[in-house]
């Protein structure tokens, strides 16, 4: 269809948006040098809560850390990464919670998913530390018993986090076993494979490269399809009161 001029798989909807790569166009927010990149969710749509971009390293690429009181976690999918003396490579993530100095750098040609949100202080429990992990090392299961879809949690998920990042991976046919719908939002990249979203009442064929942003109470639904397993990196806001949404 993208091939076609004046069309595009792109949709932004009140409560859901797909954004397919032929339509980014370079947008990168201040603090980044020697990289491009593109904002695909952020509370400029009128309903996020967070921000989702990529970043295509160049020479020299280097970010100043996250503005005052914004976490960020960093996913390495293709290339080199560092924060301080800590080596990414793909697969490779890391979390930065509010006031984390650290120095991030990424080799030339490097690509990252970054996710970024304002932190909320939950009285009585304490601050986040930085996590540094690999997927591969991250807690794995079933989901709700399908051995054909795998979720891998890449953070704590303890009262102090009010970000989860995920990674599911789906065999060719697995699917999310019912439509779900629920108070938390998600900002998902495609990271390999494809399928079918189910995004409100709307069904979208999706692949590797594709961004979708599902807002609170979306219903949502997925299945995998083609010949190789699709593969999905998203995000949710966990253990806060929805009764304090951000002004
Ligand atoms: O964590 C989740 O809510 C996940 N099952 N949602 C999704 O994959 N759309
Ligand atoms: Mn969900």
């Amino acid at each position: 269809m993208s091939d076609l001029f004046g069309a595009t798989r792109t949709f932004v909807a009140r409560d859901h948006a797909l954004i397919a790569p032929d339509g980014h166009v370079p947008s990168l927010p201040p603090g980044w040098t020697g990289a491009e990149g593109v904002v695909l969710i952020s509370p400029a749509m009128n309903g996020p809560r967070f921000c989702q971009y990529l970043v295509r390293a160049g020479d020299g690429c280097a970010a100043k850390p996250a503005p005052s009181g914004v976490e960020r976690l960093v996913y390495v999918l293709g290339g080199e990464a560092a924060v301080d003396d800590q080596t990414l490579t793909a697969d490779g993530f890391a979390y930065l919670p509010p006031g984390d100095a650290g120095e991030l750098r990424a080799s030339a040609h490097a690509e990252l998913l970054i996710f970024e949100k304002r932190y909320e202080v939950l009285d009585g429990s304490g601050m986040p530390e930085r996590v540094v992990g690999r997927l591969q090392d991250a807690s794995s299961e079933p989901f709700l018993g399908d051995p054909d879809a795998v979720l891998a949690t890449l953070l704590p998920t303890d009262e102090r986090f009010d970000m989860a990042v995920n990674v599911f991976t789906y065999q060719p046919g697995a699917a999310l076993p019912f439509v779900e719908t629920h108070v938390m939002e998600h900002g998902l990249y495609m990271h390999a494979g494809q399928g079918v979203y189910r995004l409100g009442e709307s069904w979208y064929p999706v692949k590797a490269g594709d961004t979708i942003w599902m807002a609170s109470y979306c219903p949502q639904w997925f299945t995998a399809m083609g010949k190789e397993p699709a593969v999905y990196i998203y995000y949710k806001d966990v253990n806060r009161d929805p009764l304090n949404l951000p002004a």
